[in-house]
């Protein structure tokens, strides 16, 4: 792989000091080679592309203001901070963004002393650089600056207003920039949304509020008589913007918006809120995909458009030459309008991710059936439950390690109401590039301990298919989580017609000897092949593919527990607590004690990299199972010998 060439003057930053040796003039071309030099390295090598557009002159504002990293920046999600990477020692590897082995896509505290605070899920910001700016001022460091970053998306979660409503008591410095460029990875939803818009389309108020910015600076005091002004300002605002700021009603300083793509202007209005005590928020206006046309009019395909010709803008694929299995998500979004076409009381949830997870199809076809709530997993699922009572058959979709931050509602507001919402955990798994914030390793342990969850996971596409089915039907009545990975399946023909599953029924994929290897959701594929080279080497392995976590098929493992000796589990899940426990728990409490080897996700992070090198790490791809298998053979002969 090869190192990005980057323009002449970006090449000479090596650490944000480098930025500040030089001229605030000769910002907006640092800001070019920036954007020029992200466009280069994500055409090639992928990633996340609109965001960090948008944010080139912001990132290079920053540094060039800030004292970093002894002042420190806490940007939100952290898909947009590939110009902040590349700004804070990390252009020469640059390239091996996302890679396995290589740099991380999001910040990382263990990567770099300029990340400040490790992100990858959204809305954090506010509370993490309002933790250091407390600890700042206990510590008696009455210059350290702290600054969050965070896009309007990212703000339509609780997290920032439980945030926001300490921060405006708080008597820090803090300083919060809040990126509105309109987009969540769709359009951004809400009524948070209208009332940024309306702020900044205000024009008359804004013009005169700068102007009367400008001119007490110029005065003799000019700290105090802006203090003063902001106070009277509150009051006289309401007369010209019809109602008062939600941000100012919070306690923090309200300014802009301004134009987010002005570097030198950034870097004027950064440096004055800097001197500024108190804390308080700055609004600037960016696009995002900002300098690179086509990212700037499809916002939500170039949010990560995978590697792309960057002169044509002809994003690559694979070539396909065979009919292709369909992504897991797209058997969802499609299967969920076949079955609301045919129950009036089915709708579908999303937070924030409707291109993500599919529900897109649904929302085209029944718009007030299907809703995107935002980045608000907690409220969607509790939203979820509020519809249930009223007999409405939700599918909640949630993505398995954003469904983390919504686990009270799960257990408080649907399972001991034993409401039978029905949630879809998309990105379950080793998700790839993305990393250990994004993998959906906790799922299986953390809903099987639930009482009242049902826990599926299918295998392949007619698997969810008849898991959806099953569970809308009126004679369910508890919460059913299906689980299942991102991207394709393995059945190109996958509109299979419905079949009810009996909960808690799993069934035979090949019957064998000595060794079952018993698997839950996709990881089966990987068993099946690896079943297919061990039959080749004269063992004969049985398969199980068990369905459900939650209630386990007992008639079946009763079965298994009188016919082996030797047990292999297969999850892509963590191996405390998950499935192979829960097999292992079954077992021992039923008096079966064979051998048991429980393969998924150890107790330690998995980095990013591409799934099959991550299942390779773990061990649970088709390689690894076969491995074991042949190692429980060798073990039978050496004990038999
Ligand atoms: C808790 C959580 N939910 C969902 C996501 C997926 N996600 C990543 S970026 C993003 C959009 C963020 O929008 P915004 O904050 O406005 O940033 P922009 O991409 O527009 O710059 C979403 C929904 C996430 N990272 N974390």
């Amino acid at each position: 792989m090869q190192e990005t060439p980057a323009g002449p003057l970006l090449s000479q930053i090596d650490i944000p000091a480098d930025l500040r040796q030089l001229d605030k003039s000769q910002l907006p071309q640092v800001a070019n080679e920036l954007r020029q030099f992200i466009i280069d390295t994500v055409s090639v090598h992928g990633g996340h592309f609109g965001a960090s557009l948008g944010v080139v002159e912001l990132s290079v504002a920053l540094h060039y203001v800030f004292n970093t990293p002894d002042d420190q920046l806490v940007w939100d999600v952290g898909h947009q901070a590939y110009g902040h990477k590349i700004l804070t020692g990390r252009r020469r590897n640059f390239h091996t963004n996302r890679k396995y082995g290589g740099l991380s896509g999001f910040p990382k505290r263990s990567e770099s002393v300029y990340d400040a605070f490790g992100v990858g899920h959204s809305s954090t910001s506010i509370s993490a650089a309002l933790g250091m700016a407390i600890a700042s001022k206990l510590q008696g460091n009455t210059t350290r600056q702290h600054v969050a970053i965070i896009g309007d998306g990212a703000m339509t979660a609780g997290l920032p207003f439980e945030a926001l409503n300490h921060a405006g008591v708080s008597g820090t410095n803090l300083i919060v920039v809040l990126n509105d460029n309109n987009m969540s990875i769709d359009q951004n939803v809400g009524a948070l949304k209208e009332y940024l818009t309306q702020i900044s389309t205000s024009p008359l108020w804004n013009k005169m509020r700068d102007d009367v910015w400008k001119i007490l600076g110029k005065g003799p005091k000019p700290e105090y008589t802006r203090d003063m002004a902001a106070k009277i300002e509150a009051s006289v605002k309401g007369v010209f913007s019809k109602s008062s700021n939600l941000f100012e009603a919070l306690g923090m300083r309200y300014f802009g918006p301004i134009d987010g793509h002005n570097v030198t202007g950034l870097a004027d209005t950064l440096e004055q809120l800097k001197n500024l005590p108190g804390p308080k928020l700055l609004h600037i206006k960016t696009v995002k995909g900002k300098g690179y046309e086509l990212a700037e009019k499809d916002q939500t395909l170039w949010h990560a458009p995978g590697t792309f010709d960057k002169i044509t803008g002809i994003i690559n694929k694979k070539p396909v030459t065979k009919p292709e299995p369909p992504k897991y998500q797209d058997v969802f979004g499609h299967t969920i309008v076949e079955l609301a076409q045919q129950n009036p009381k089915i709708m579908g949830i999303t937070p924030a991710m409707p291109s993500g997870c599919s529900l897109k199809y649904m929302m085209e076809v029944m718009p007030d059936r299907a809703l995107d709530v935002g980045i608000a997993e907690q409220h969607a699922v509790t939203l979820s439950a509020g519809l249930a009572t009223q007999g409405m058959t939700v599918f909640c979709n949630i993505y398995s390690s954003f469904m983390q931050r919504a686990y009270d509602m799960v257990i408080h507001d649907v399972a001991i109401q034993k409401l039978p919402v029905i949630f879809c955990l998309d990105r379950a798994g080793l998700v790839g590039d993305d990393g250990p914030t994004h993998h959906g390793c906790y799922d299986l342990a953390f809903m099987r301990c639930v009482p009242n969850l049902i826990v599926a996971a299918p295998m392949n596409e007619q698997e969810l298919r008849n898991m959806m089915y099953t569970a809308q039907l009126p004679e369910n009545k508890l919460p059913y989580s299906i689980r299942y990975p991102r991207g394709q399946g393995v059945m190109p023909e996958w509109r299979t017609p419905f079949e009810a599953i009996e909960t808690g029924t799993g069934r035979v994929i090949r019957e064998g000897e000595d060794v079952a290897i018993l698997t839950i959701g996709h990881p089966g594929n990987f068993a099946v092949d690896a079943c297919e080279t061990l039959v080749t080497e004269g063992l004969n392995p049985a398969h199980y593919d068990l369905r459900f976590v939650k209630p386990l098929d007992g008639v079946l493992l009763d079965q298994i527990g009188r016919k082996f000796r030797k047990i292999i589990t297969v999850e892509d899940g963590t191996v405390v607590g998950g499935f192979g426990s829960a097999v292992l728990e079954w077992l021992n409490e039923h008096g079966y004690h064979p051998q048991v080897e429980i393969l998924g996700i150890p107790d330690q992070l998995v980095e990013h990299g591409t799934p099959a090198q991550l299942h390779q790490e773990c061990g649970y791809d088709a390689a690894g199972i076969a491995r074991t298998v042949r190692q429980f053979y060798g073990a039978e002969v050496s004990a038999n010998a």
